[in-house]
């Protein structure tokens, strides 16, 4: 099928972009090199994506480089009107964008209705409504002297963005940043490219100057390796694997630049004995299994009090037999397929691990029987019962529909096995003790903790995590100063003479 019939056939009434986003322009890559992008639910070609190498993030880099004194000196509330003014776009093209991120992605279109497309929108118009409330300070040091600090922007900023949320991941790197005065040059993943090509297009109908943004999909290999190593890159942004994280950091050495970076998570999601079952049930489904698991924050270790294990996992095992897997852009559909064949294949490889090592599958473990669904990535929501806390699927991100059942037999066992990964990222606990909740809340090692609940964001609140999740927060004011460095500058307000050298 041919773009045209395809776009229409999904409903979209604009066009699928699918080229590079340089300089306020789409173009192709010098290269003349594509890569095609899949439809998840069937594997079939969506577009032939502009394939950025050197030469392109080249371009890309002096174009935001151009751009930036103009756009960093611009009066900050301008800055912002511009971001609010995408806010509104992102709404009046909602369903647009929604059918585009569920086509390329897999997610289901209630989802990215209810869930991506808002979070997007909300993004950008609350950095848009901070960009001129974030301020520099006084400091109050000697007698004559003023000390104020400067909020400034770093510059031209990287940033390597994920396929598992492509659309609001790109609002969470792009709108602190812009909001700060940086420009841009984002690379989203190779096999998820075309929300964030769109969210440039309406950059521009936004009023964004020209070279503020560059979009530049690619290889991370090549596109992104060449970005974590320019010299004309002042800070790379990345959120992706710890692997891939590692080699950003060794990439940046060149230039020292600014590193900042979310990572992998191993969620420990704690249900004590007095939680209350229904709430706990739902909670951890929607844990592990929204958007197919593939989340870093996913509650991927389900850990249950071994007094209410049994009586969980018959409610719990019930209720994700009864997701509904099917096509995306179904309005019925729960669970759509995985984003790629490829982490498909790694996902149901960890059912294999799981076995190995002595686990006990409980639901799921593989593609599902409906024959409409057997071209597309789809794995049944997986649930497994490790042996121990050490086990390979109980330490490693599977990143998938897959969640490892761990039991426990008191507060301090808990926070042992919560605790024993090497990753930090999100964890959740489920009591009606309101004491223990803050106990433990405090003694997880995590960027975030959510009690009686899962998986909130709110472009607010920090996210962000500890050891191998990564360094750095994203949302809220620490993303503005994420963003900025200081510049401490000292005035002699009296006038004085330095006393060094007195001669008369
Ligand atoms: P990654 O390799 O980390 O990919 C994430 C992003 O980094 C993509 O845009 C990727 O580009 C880019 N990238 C890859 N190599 C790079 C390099 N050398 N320099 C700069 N950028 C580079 O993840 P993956 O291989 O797709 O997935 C593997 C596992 O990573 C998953 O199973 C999951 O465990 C984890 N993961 C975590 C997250 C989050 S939210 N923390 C997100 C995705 C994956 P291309 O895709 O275009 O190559």
């Amino acid at each position: 099928m041919n773009l045209a019939d395809l776009q229409a056939a999904v409903g979209l009434r604009t066009p699928i972009r699918h080229q590079l986003f340089i300089d306020g322009k789409f173009v192709d890559a010098e290269s003349g090199e594509t890569l095609a992008t899949l439809n998840p639910h069937d594997n079939s070609t969506i577009a032939d994506v502009a394939l950025a190498g050197r030469a392109d993030v080249d371009k890309a880099v002096d174009a935001a480089r151009r751009a930036f004194p103009a756009w960093s000196r611009m009066a900050a509330a301008d800055r912002g009107r511009i971001l609010l003014r995408l806010a509104d776009l992102i709404e009046s093209n909602a369903e647009e964008l929604a059918r585009l991120e569920s086509l390329d992605t897999g997610h289901p279109i209630k989802d990215s209705r209810a869930l991506d497309v808002p979070r997007t929108a909300a993004c950008f118009r609350y950095f848009g409504g901070m960009a001129d409330k974030f301020q520099g300070d006084v400091v109050p040091v000697e007698a004559g002297f003023l000390n104020y600090l400067l909020r400034e922007p770093v510059g031209v900023v990287g940033q390597v963005v994920p396929w598992n949320f492509p659309l609001m991941f790109t609002s969470w790197k792009m709108a602190p940043a812009l909001a700060a005065g940086n420009t841009i040059v984002i690379k989203p993943a190779e096999i998820t490219p075309l929300s964030t090509l769109k969210i440039a297009e309406l950059m521009s109908e936004a009023g964004m100057p020209d070279g503020v943004v560059n979009v530049v999909p690619g290889l991370g290999s090549v596109a992104g390796q060449v970005l974590a190593e320019h010299d004309g890159v002042a800070k790379i942004a990345f959120t992706g694997s710890t692997a891939t994280g590692r080699r950003i950091v060794t990439a940046s050495a060149g230039n020292l630049k600014k590193v900042q970076l979310e990572l992998g998570g191993k969620g420990a999601n704690i249900v004590f004995e007095d939680a209350n079952l229904v709430a706990a049930v739902n909670g951890s489904a929607w844990a592990i299994f929204h958007n197919q698991g593939q989340a870093c924050i996913a509650g991927s270790r389900l850990m249950l009090h071994e007094r209410i294990a049994d009586a969980f996992l018959e409610k719990f095992t019930a209720l994700a037999k009864s997701i509904r897997l099917g096509n995306p852009l179904d309005a019925a559909t729960e669970m759509g397929p995985l984003t790629s064949a490829q982490h498909r294949d790694r996902v149901l490889g960890y059912v294999g691990v799981a076995r190995e090592q002595g686990g006990e599958v409980i639901a799921g473990g593989k593609a599902p029987a409906n024959p409409e669904l057997a071209r597309g990535c789809y794995v049944e929501p997986t649930i497994v019962r490790a042996k121990g806390p050490q086990d390979r699927i109980a330490q490693e991100e599977v990143f998938g529909p897959f969640v490892t059942v761990l039991t426990f037999k008191d507060d301090a066992e808990a926070l042992a096995i919560a605790n024993g990964t090497a990753y930090g990222l999100g964890s959740g606990l489920w009591t009606a003790n309101l004491p223990r909740a803050h106990r433990v809340a405090r003694d997880l090692k995590a960027g975030m903790v959510w009690i009686n609940s899962y998986k909130r964001v709110n472009p607010g609140s920090p996210f962000g995590g500890v050891g191998q999740s990564g360094y750095g927060r994203e949302m809220g004011f620490d993303a503005m100063r994420e963003y900025t460095q200081v510049k401490s500058v000292w005035v002699n307000v009296d006038a004085q003479i330095p006393p060094w050298y007195p001669r008369g």
